[in-house]
């Protein structure tokens, strides 16, 4: 059985994917590695402001990139305001406000769970420093990853983790204004091997429920286990009001960070199918789609590029499944005819569709193409010669 779109599908397609944004991590822009090495590359920014310059190239080639979420303190600046100025002028936003609870010396048995007050103290008080940022930039959510966890059985006791991470969070939930978020993500292993503190969502869920309304799960697509069906998870959380936010990237094997939609098309169509038969992808609906990504070898801005037009063409996929057909064979038991209208959906090429919006909107219909001949990269090259690079760390 095959399906076909109606036009009045298409027009809602179209209407949908015309509002939708992606959020960029201004640590894609900066050199990045595995532990073996960091390759510098380049034209690499040399601070937040030249960060934010580099992504919104990509929201200017694409047109639905417009914010960008920061990392503190490696994107540490002496005037925030002048940095979310700084965005304005380029036509873009902050987004989120990441913490960063892995690069200190004093957090090597655990930050929120750690079991010393004083470390736990020193952690509680860098998110009120975050909380600051968020205020200066106009930024609505706090973003938590969580690395704490032991190496072996014994090293610590699970529960009381549990119990002071509880109280940890239920402090920095205190300090947010009341239109802030805070979004907890979860991770199954790594830095930690033996038990991570927040290992799966339903700890992050878990959490969330007793801080409140407020507090949301963050899905890092790279963060489970081989072969867990995300999609699933995506239902649990959109179901319960609770999915915050996705940290798109791609995976082989670990938390590889690659390009969202490059190692496993697929998944990320299933992903967006269940975000679109939700009505979650409206920007209002309070899931933020973002990228966590890092460029290691590949040019950072075109890889950002190739990223947001992934996510972008399974988006459009998943929105011209013809619901009509698939409610009717699901409601029939038509197994294969309801595979089918998925499938369907999933080969149609819908390249010509965003070409035909970009132009629309007065954009290039070749984004890739648009900044490779934009003569932007060779620019910065010239520029940015001498200084220190950003990257993790910096
Ligand atoms: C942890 C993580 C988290 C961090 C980012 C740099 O693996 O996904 O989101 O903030 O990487
Ligand atoms: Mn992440
Ligand atoms: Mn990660």
């Amino acid at each position: 059985m095959t399906t076909t779109t109606s036009a009045a599908g298409t027009a809602a397609a179209r209407d949908a994917l015309r509002a939708q944004t992606i959020e960029l991590p201004s640590w894609a822009f900066g050199n990045s590695g595995t532990r073996f090495k960091v390759f510098g590359s380049p034209g690499t920014p040399r601070d937040p402001f030249e960060k934010i310059a580099d992504a919104a190239q990509v929201n200017a080639f694409t047109g639905i990139a417009p914010r960008v979420s920061l990392h503190i303190p490696w994107d540490l600046v002496d005037d925030y305001e002048a940095l979310a100025r700084h965005a304005a002028d380029h036509g873009v936003s902050i987004g989120m406000i990441n913490s960063n609870l892995f690069q200190d010396d004093d957090y090597k048995l655990g930050s929120l769970t750690h079991p010393d007050a004083v470390v736990r103290k020193k952690a509680v008080d860098h998110h009120l420093q975050c909380v600051d940022v968020m205020r200066a930039t106009g930024s609505k959510e706090l973003k938590l990853w969580l690395p704490d966890g032991t190496n072996y059985p014994g090293q610590d006791s699970i529960r009381a983790r549990q119990d002071r991470l509880a109280d940890s969070l239920a402090e920095i939930y205190a300090a947010l204004d009341d239109d802030h978020q805070l979004v907890l993500e979860y991770k199954f292993f790594e830095p930690a091997f033996y038990s991570m503190d927040i290992p799966d969502w339903g700890t992050s869920l878990l959490h969330c429920l007793a801080l409140g309304d407020r507090a949301k799960v963050v899905l890092d697509t790279g963060h489970h286990a081989p072969g867990t069906n995300i999609e699933f998870i995506v239902a649990q959380l959109v179901r319960q009001r609770r999915l915050g936010a996705f940290d798109f990237n791609s995976r082989f094997y670990a938390d590889d960070d690659l390009m969202a939609g490059a190692a496993d098309p697929f998944q990320l169509f299933r992903i967006m199918h269940e975000i679109v038969q939700a009505d979650v992808l409206r920007p209002d609906s309070g899931v933020n789609f973002m990228l966590d990504q890092c460029h290691n070898i590949e040019a950072k801005i075109p890889g950002q590029i190739r990223s947001v037009m992934n996510v972008q063409e399974a988006t459009a996929k998943a929105l011209l499944v013809d619901a009509a057909a698939l409610d009717a064979a699901q409601r029939a038991g038509d197994v294969l005819g309801a595979n089918g209208v998925l499938m369907d959906a999933y080969n149609t090429d819908v390249r010509p569709l965003l070409a035909d919006l970009r132009v629309e909107q007065g954009l290039d219909p070749n984004p890739m193409q648009a900044y490779a001949a934009s003569g932007y990269a060779a620019k910065i090259e010239a520029e940015r010669v001498g200084g220190a690079q950003a990257g993790w760390g910096a």
